[in-house]
C-alpha cells in the first residue's frame, strides 16, 4: 500500500560492490536478511528526504538470486547502480544497465570504492556517474539527491 508521496528506489549492482554499505549510509530504519555477512534475500530501509518518505531496496548480486532482483524491482521509481570502481562495469552491471535503459527507468551510477581506484568509470550509459566511498559515506547523499532531482 504505497502513498503517492512515497518513492521507491532500488539499489542494484554486482556482488560485493557496496550496495548494503550504501543503503546503511542512506537509511535510518533498516531491515536486512544476511547469511555469513552476505545479502541473501534483500536489504530494505527508508528515510525522509525533503519531507518525502523514500524507500530503498537492496538486492543480492549473486546470479542465483537473480529472481529476487525482478521481484524487488517491481514498481520502482528509480534505481542506483553501485559499481566497484576498482573492478569497473561487470557483466552483471552490463545486464542491469541494459534493463534500466530498455524500460526507461531513471537511474544514477555510483562509482564506489574511490579509495581503491579513483579513475573515471568507463561506461556507455548516459546516466550521471557519482564517485562514492560508501564505507565513509562520501558522495552517497549527493548521489541520492541527484537521482531525486531526475525523478521530479
Ligand atoms: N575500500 C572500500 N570498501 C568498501 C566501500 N564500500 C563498501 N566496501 C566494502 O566492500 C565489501 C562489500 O560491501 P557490501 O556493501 O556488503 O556489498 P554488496 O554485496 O554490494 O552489498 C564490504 O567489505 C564493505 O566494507 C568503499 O567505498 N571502499
Ligand atoms: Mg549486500
Amino acid at each position: 500500500m504505497r502513498h503517492n508521496k512515497e518513492t521507491k528506489i532500488v539499489v542494484l549492482g554486482a556482488y560485493n560492490s557496496g550496495k548494503t554499505t550504501t543503503l546503511e549510509q542512506i537509511c535510518h530504519n533498516r531491515a536486512k536478511v544476511e547469511y555469513n555477512g552476505t545479502t541473501t534475500a534483500l536489504d530494505y530501509g527508508n528515510t525522509m528526504i525533503n519531507g518525502k518518505k523514500v524507500h530503498f531496496f537492496g538486492t543480492p548480486g549473486q546470479d542465483r538470486f537473480r529472481f529476487m532482483r525482478r521481484i524487488v524491482s517491481e514498481g520502482l521509481d528509480g534505481a542506483i547502480l553501485v559499481v566497484d570502481n576498482s573492478k569497473g562495469i561487470t557483466s552483471t552491471d552490463q545486464e542491469i544497465l541494459g534493463r534500466l535503459d530498455q524500460f526507461n527507468i531513471p537511474y544514477v551510477i555510483f562509482a564506489n570504492k574511490q579509495d581503491l581506484n579513483s579513475d573515471n568509470l568507463d561506461t556507455d550509459s548516459d546516466a550521471p556517474v557519482i564517485p562514492t566511498i560508501a564505507q565513509d559515506g562520501d558522495g552517497v547523499m549527493e548521489g541520492v539527491e541527484t537521482l531525486l532531482e531526475i525523478l521530479q
